[in-house]
């Protein structure tokens, strides 16, 4: 199936200038061609691969920018293509963290960890009580835009660099996302749970604390290696082979099951937390730091933001790219360009990559 599909299907697209690619809606194309002859589906862990080189194939025909000499950051791609994740230490200094975090307590938030439409169906919650009386709450995207810092890291010339050399292909920014994680709310749920995100073929997110966030309040859990589907069966087989220490039932499963059948369904991971705890505990790493840390990670790969043991909360922010105008875009309406001013830059690299967010046109 998937040899019928190539990047000369596009090519009778070109567009008028490079400029012109952003308006055309070229990743609209992409996506309607490919998804559709190819009948893709995200969890086939097989495919997967291959869909995202032939997409990366797409938008370097059809997009007339190639990704830029990237090499500054040759050390963070590597390893993050070899672990799933890559820690870049403080991204934000704490006087900006301040500021970030000032903006955002003067807005409100709303029940869940993702306002993926904002403001539609839940109330504005404030901070002080009522935002607190749930386990995540998140902001609008119109108030992350609007925050300081946010959108001017996400065009920094590092970011999207490392998510150019990931991707292999200009990234497409399509998700800005904040949410706090308030303690006293039980056992581990939604995203506190191990489990892979499927935004896309391939994509990455910047993960950066707007808090301290220590081994209480909420740390990031990544499974080292688990981004790939090669990686992940050569560290199931291995423990497979030498189960050492692992508990009876974790075998028993094992035996049971193909591991490429974890990428999917409930073995997408939520629900399972043990059986990962035990058999991956070792390739386990948390991520935390000070207010201001960054990392970017393959949000394909097992992961999971701890719960809250202590009585801290946490505020945390995300960045994602991905190939194209993927079902995790948050595209409903585009933030208007002219309200951010002279924030973002308005070189050609800078307008694809944000296209999906922004509306260029106004
Ligand atoms: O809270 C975190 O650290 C991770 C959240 C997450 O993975 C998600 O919401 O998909
Ligand atoms: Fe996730």
């Amino acid at each position: 199936m998937i040899e019928q599909f190539s990047a000369d299907m596009l090519l009778p697209y070109r567009p008028r200038t490079p400029e012109a690619a952003v308006d055309d809606g070229v990743d609209v194309e992409i996506l309607r061609r490919f998804v559709r002859t190819q009948q893709v589906h995200w969890s086939d862990a097989f495919g997967r691969e291959g869909y995202a080189a032939l997409m990366r194939e797409c938008v370097n025909a059809v997009v007339p920018l190639r990704p830029l000499p990237v090499r500054r950051v040759d050390g963070l791609a590597a390893e993050l293509d070899t672990n799933g994740y890559v820690s870049l230490g403080p991204v934000l200094t704490d006087r900006q963290v301040e500021e970030v975090v000032a903006y955002l307590r003067t807005r409100p938030c709303y029940a869940g960890h993702h306002v993926f439409v904002p403001d539609a169906g839940t109330p504005p919650l404030r901070l002080g009580g009522e935002a607190e009386r749930n386990r995540f709450t998140s902001y609008s995207r119109e108030d992350l835009m609007l925050a300081p810092h946010l959108v001017e890291l996400a065009t920094s010339p590092t970011v999207v660099d490392l998510a150019t050399r990931h991707l292999g292909c200009l990234p497409s920014f399509y998700s800005l996302n904040s949410f706090w994680s308030f303690p006293g709310h039980g056992v581990a749920d939604v995203g506190q749970q191990f489990h892979r995100d499927y935004d896309d073929f391939n994509f990455v997110s910047l993960f950066v604390c707007l808090t301290d966030v220590d081994e209480t309040n909420g740390p990031h859990a990544y499974i080292r290696g688990t981004h790939r589907l090669n990686s992940f069966l050569n560290l199931w087989a291995a423990k497979r082979k030498n189960p050492g220490r692992l508990k009876p039932e974790t075998v028993r499963i094992m035996d049971g099951t193909r591991p490429e059948k974890t990428f999917a369904n409930r073995w997408a991971g939520y629900g399972i937390d043990w059986f990962w705890e035990d058999l991956f505990g070792d390739e386990t790493d948390l991520i935390q730091g000070p207010a201001g840390t960054g990392f970017v990670t393959d949000v394909y790969g097992l992961h999971r933001g701890m719960p809250l043991t202590g009585d801290k909360p946490r505020l945390i922010v995300w960045i994602r790219f991905g190939l194209y105008a993927n079902p995790g875009t948050e595209s409903a309406t585009r933030f208007s360009r002219a309200r951010l001013g002279d924030r973002v830059g308005a070189d050609p690299v800078t307008r694809y990559v944000t296209r999906l967010i922004l509306d260029w046109a106004r």
